[in-house]
């Protein structure tokens, strides 16, 4: 048998492929997430309960001609695991620095004046998204665990679930999720298409808490998804948003300064700077990083502080990055410019303020600046986590240097002993400076201390494993595996009994079960097909029909006016036997109502859409209508605030579906039920029910009933149905004689 697999997809795989003449060149590239994730999956003591093997999905980086790459494709699965997707050069133009860097980017980063909405880039990034689907369906198997990385591949979770509605996908963010009033300004259909497309994964991963709360607003304010902890319902399945702030290989920086290379360019490098104190600076060059904010805040020191000129060097490194893009090219020369600036006006013969180098460096030197630099200084003016703080603290060997960052990067909240700053003001940059230049040995090696114990315990690897584990934890397309959906082995098991039984009893809740929610209560009507099913179960002398809902009495007999069937109005406070009398459940004191009427009316007023329901024996405030995110954030509101009030009268504040309904305590539709169940010695017993009132009725009911919530929510309930349309084909089936039932795939489109 294969053993199971992780399959990690993104966008560049961890080497470049390089064509030179007829020779294929693999360069591996040392990145946090591929070394991370290398460590991670080849280590035995993962902890990681079966896989041993894993396959990276992505591109190698570069155009490659159709006829080498089986060449590729073979070297890159042979040598590094690897299975490469090939994306032609317009596919690169238009989707890697159109889309992914010229309007997700800058957006996600709050720069939305940089952001171009352009149709071309949007079909273009469908079109790879699209591509890395196609090409994942020939890499992996069914049992595989899936994770996907980044910006660049927002639309793939859905598209690969479409495809492989089993397979258990995993989605990471490496860069800050935006607020709502920054996220809308995409075009409505990009807007939906990626929050779709996210939605298509089990899990989905953020740096901090607020981007994972960002996002889930989005998703509620656009797809008017429901949230409940962490989980959000999409149609059948739980989706889950979960903080992974990413640790990097703390070892691997921690042991570099004790190297003897390491040593080496850390003692000719001091010996070219002498006594000068060292600030680092080091990123790609990107205007996310506050290059610009930085060195004007180094400016302001110097002006401040002037008995700092002459002792203290800005060694400022930048990678260059996405070569190419104006914004990009403009910031170059911009950054340049200051440079000169500042050392024209302070530097001396002896002395340059700033040493600028635009280059990439390899592991050794990188190790050797931060092991050798008494402060690093981290401006970004938006940054998802941001390594490069992470990796200066791990690199200090002695526990001396101070961290300046920004509070805009998330780094910032793992990190809180840094000294932390706002990089849109110079002065507080210039003041951190001080501070840090300043700041006692001993105060060096107490913050780095705590923030090194952090970082050893919260790497890389502790990182990725605790987003596999959530991950496979979840099942794939729904969390609550324990609860079956209908299929075919239950759907056999209940007809058989169904078709053998002598007296059954089958109770229905209304709303959200046999119709589905409309905006207002009263366009809920049954239809004539609805009420067919209705009668046509109930002709069978064998069968005992309730409906137990929390609409009013009125409202049921004029629905169901010659239906022969039992109803349980609100929640079961008024109670008709078929042919019978309405029957208060238990007599309840009213005077409660009018004093929490006004309460409700006044939380209408405030939320447009909303309105108040008045019932003999409960109030409910709907808002169903509303504004999804306002409705519920008001919902949140009224619920506490109805405590208050019914705190000393034996009330029950019930949240339903888009709906708050205060009602007498212990008056349950699980009480209404019981009154049925005495009644005779049911040999089956059938309940299906959709909200959180419904549950009370499955606790009442004996074990070995069938009973269905509708969605996918937490439930008692046994088994789960799909929506009111797979309600309705379930029981006409079971009005079907039994050599005429249909196979379940007709019943329930699963
Ligand atoms: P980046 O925007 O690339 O990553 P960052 O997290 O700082 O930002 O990682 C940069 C990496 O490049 C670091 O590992 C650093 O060592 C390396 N690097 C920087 N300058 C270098 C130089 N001159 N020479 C060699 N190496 C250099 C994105 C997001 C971040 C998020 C990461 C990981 O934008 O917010 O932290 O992904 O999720």
């Amino acid at each position: 048998m294969e053993s199971k697999r992780i399959v990690v997809v993104s966008n560049r795989l961890p080497f470049t492929v390089v064509q030179d003449g007829e020779r294929i060149q693999f360069d591996e590239s040392v990145g946090g997430v591929a070394t991370g994730l290398r460590a991670l999956l080849t280590s035995s003591q993962s902890g990681l309960p079966h896989e041993s093997e894993y396959l990276w999905v992505g591109w190698p980086g570069s155009t490659i001609k159709d006829e080498v790459r089986d060449e590729v494709r073979s070297r890159a699965l042979a040598e590094f695991s690897s299975f490469p997707v090939f994306l032609s050069e317009q596919d690169v133009e238009n989707f890697y620095q159109g889309f992914c860097n010229e309007t997700i980017w800058p957006l996600f980063h709050y720069f939305p004046t940089y952001a171009r909405f352009d149709e071309a880039y949007w079909e273009q990034y469908r079109k790879v998204n699209e591509s890395f689907s196609v090409s994942l369906l020939d890499a992996i198997r069914p049992d595989d665990t899936v994770w996907i990385h980044d910006y660049h591949l927002m639309l793939l979770p859905h598209l690969l679930r479409k495809s492989l509605p089993k397979i258990r996908i995993g989605f990471f963010l490496h860069i800050p999720f935006p607020q709502f009033e920054i996220f809308r300004l995409l075009p409505g259909k990009w807007r939906r298409g990626i929050l779709e497309g996210l939605l298509g994964a089990d899990l989905i991963g953020f740096h901090t808490h607020d981007y994972g709360e960002y996002f889930v607003r989005c998703v509620q304010r656009i797809l008017g998804c429901a949230h409940h902890i962490g989980q959000l319902t999409v149609g059948d399945r739980l989706v889950k948003v979960g903080t992974f702030p990413m640790g990097i290989d703390f070892k691997k920086f921690h042991d570099a300064a004790n190297h003897a290379d390491v040593q080496k360019e850390k003692e000719d490098l001091q010996k070219t700077l002498g006594d000068s104190r060292i600030i680092l600076s080091v990123d790609r060059q990107d205007y996310s990083k506050g290059i610009l904010h930085r060195l004007q805040g180094f400016e302001a020191m110097l002006e401040t502080n002037p008995e700092w000129l002459g002792k203290v060097t800005l060694i400022m490194l930048v990678v260059p990055s996405r070569i190419g893009i104006a914004d990009y090219e403009g910031m170059k020369k911009r950054i340049e410019e200051l440079v000169g600036k500042i050392n024209g006006r302070f530097g001396t013969i002896s002395w340059t303020p700033i040493i600028y180098q635009y280059r990439s460096l390899p592991f050794q030197s990188l190790a050797a600046m931060y092991a050798m630099s008494h402060i690093a200084l981290v401006t970004p003016l938006r940054d998802g986590m941001n390594l490069v703080a992470k990796e200066y603290v791990a690199t200090r060997h002695d526990k001396t240097g101070v961290l300046v960052l920004s509070e805009m990067a998330g780094a910032s909240k793992d990190l809180p002993e840094a000294i932390i700053i706002n990089p849109n003001n110079r002065e507080e940059i210039a003041d951190a400076l001080k501070t840090a230049l300043e700041m006692p040995r001993e105060e060096q090696i107490r913050r780095n201390a705590i923030m090194q114990n952090r970082l050893r315990r919260y790497d890389v690897t502790r990182w990725a494993m605790g987003f596999l584990v959530e991950l496979l934890a979840a099942s794939p397309g729904d969390k609550e595996s324990h609860v079956q959906w209908l299929e075919a082995a239950v759907w056999g098991a209940l007809t058989e009994q169904y078709h053998r039984s002598a007296r059954r009893l089958l109770i229905f809740d209304y709303d959200g079960t046999l119709v589905p929610f409309a905006a207002f209560p009263e366009l809920a009507k049954p239809t004539p097909a609805l009420l067919r099913i209705l009668r046509s179960l109930a002709d069978d002398s064998r069968n005992e029909l309730v409906l137990a809902t929390g609409r009013d009495r009125a409202t049921l007999d004029q629905w169901f006016n010659g239906v022969p069937m039992g109803l349980a109005a609100e929640h079961g406070a008024w109670i008709k036997e078929w042919n019978g009398e309405w029957k208060v459940q238990q007599p309840l004191p009213l005077n409660w109502k009018a004093r929490l009427l006004p309460i409700l009316e006044m939380y209408a007023d405030r939320v447009p859409g909303a309105f108040v329901e008045e019932k003999d024996f409960s109030v409910v405030w709907h808002y169903r209508a509303a504004d999804p995110e306002r409705g519920r954030e008001a919902a949140r509101e009224l619920a506490d605030h109805l405590l208050v009030f019914t705190a000393s009268i034996d009330l029950q504040v019930l949240r339903g579906n888009k709906a708050i309904e205060i009602r007498k305590a212990g008056v349950n539709k699980g009480s209404a039920v019981q009154q049925w169940l005495a009644k005779n010695d049911f040999d089956f017993i059938l309940a299906i029910g959709d909200d959180l009132t419904d549950e009370d009725m499955f606790a009442a009911l004996p074990q070995w009933a069938f009973s269905f919530r509708v969605g996918a929510a937490r439930t008692r309930a046994r088994f789960r149905l799909r929506n009111p349309v797979e309600v309705l084909q379930f029981l006409t089936q079971l009005t079907v004689a039994p050599d005429k039932v249909a196979s379940l795939e007709r019943v329930s489109p699963v």
